[in-house]
């Protein structure tokens, strides 16, 4: 009799599983060759990582020490990438790599020369935490420089030959800047947190927008640090760009703890709305990768995951995630469409204030 109440139970739950578990859209585009692997078996969590994780190892190539932090995008049928690298002389610069898989990188042993509008050659003084999108026929990529302190750097490119470096969208001190793929309402948005100089015990995320990528404005706060998940409890900051979905604007971005021995950064990820994306629809309460595996937990800086791209395809709903793991290496992490999206809604819990438009605090 109890067995058979058992299976009647989880037969409800099953099917009220699968009324909330939407069909959720990428709309993206249909890339059958991202990196993947199935949920390992009995694995619980909506997001698994890569068995063969850290993808990108220490000394990855004769000069560069440290690959972490990067950003990865499809280009003529492979993958191209902007990574955060260091050489023996510890200062972050931005160099290019080219993969078939996604998985095994080679990389330029020359850091990204940039020019200015001008064609004048331009090198940063530092580049860091590099995020890389398509907006319509441009690259961009967006990035920690320093500008009389820690800034936003941007740069466009056509044909990963030429890097424009444009001007900076803000004055310091800001980090984690973040386009959308696309405009809305014919404006490009970008997502910053704006910071101190120094490690920053403070961060919320806030949206921007602009006509022409020049001039910045109707700022927005979007969602900031929250007192009741201690994983996100000192500070948070976007990830890799927003995934357009049937349900929202995905983001998947890093949370900061503090502890006695310094913070630990893990990743979560919120439903942002799809025309107002100040506006958070879902936030999930808990995060989704902490560190735990060796690679995560053991290297330059220990205990931090920090995702920065994503590949997605449109057709399968599979979704690739990039993150730095430990300031030392890149880590693989896998989900799809419908089930972060499930998840994400199922733990959902937002803070006060972030589903409103955040023109000012109520
Ligand atoms: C942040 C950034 C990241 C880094 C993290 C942990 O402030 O500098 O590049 O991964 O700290 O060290």
């Amino acid at each position: 009799m109890h067995d058979i109440l058992q299976f009647f139970k989880l037969l409800k739950m099953e099917k009220g599983k699968e009324d909330i578990m939407p069909k959720v859209e990428l709309f993206t585009e249909e890339l059958n060759n991202i990196p993947w692997q199935e949920k390992p078996e009995g694995f619980e969590g909506p997001v698994w990582r890569y068995s063969e994780n850290p993808i990108i190892k220490r000394n990855p190539t004769k000069e560069i020490g440290r690959i972490f932090n990067s950003a990865v995008i499809p280009y003529e049928g492979a993958f191209i990438g902007v990574f955060r690298a260091e050489k023996a002389d510890g200062i972050p610069m931005l160099y290019l790599g080219r993969s078939e898989d996604a998985i095994h990188w080679s990389f330029e042993e020359e850091s990204i020369p940039f020019v200015d509008e001008s064609g004048e050659p331009y090198v940063p003084v530092y580049a860091y935490d590099p995020r890389l999108l398509k907006i319509e026929d441009t690259y961009y990529m967006i990035w920690c420089t320093d500008f009389y302190g820690a800034a936003l750097g941007l740069a466009k490119t056509k044909d990963f030959k030429t890097f424009v470096r444009l001007e900076n969208p803000f004055i310091p001190f800001n980090r984690n800047g973040v386009l959308f793929p696309r405009k809305v309402d014919g404006k490009f948005l970008l997502l910053s947190r704006p910071s101190d100089s120094g490690h920053t015990p403070f961060g919320d995320i806030f949206l921007s927008e602009s006509p022409d990528l020049t001039y910045w404005g109707k700022h927005r706060h979007v969602m900031g640090n929250t007192h009741n998940q201690w994983w996100q409890s000192v500070k948070i900051g976007a990830g890799p760009a927003p995934i357009e979905t049937s349900e929202g604007w995905l983001l998947f971005y890093h949370g900061v703890s503090g502890t006695c021995n310094g913070f630990v950064y893990s990743m979560g990820a919120c439903i942002l709305d799809k025309e107002n994306p100040s506006i958070v629809r879902y936030r999930c309460g808990t995060y989704l990768l902490t560190p735990e595996e060796w690679y995560e937990e053991r290297g330059f800086v220990p205990n931090v995951v920090f995702p920065c791209a994503t590949l997605q395809d449109k057709k399968t709903g599979r979704i690739a995630i990039y993150y730095g793991a430990a300031d030392s290496y890149v880590g693989l992490a896998f989900t799809t469409a419908d089930e972060i999206v499930t998840y994400i809604k199922e733990n959902d819990a937002k803070s006060q204030g972030d589903d409103t438009i955040g023109i000012s605090k109520r």
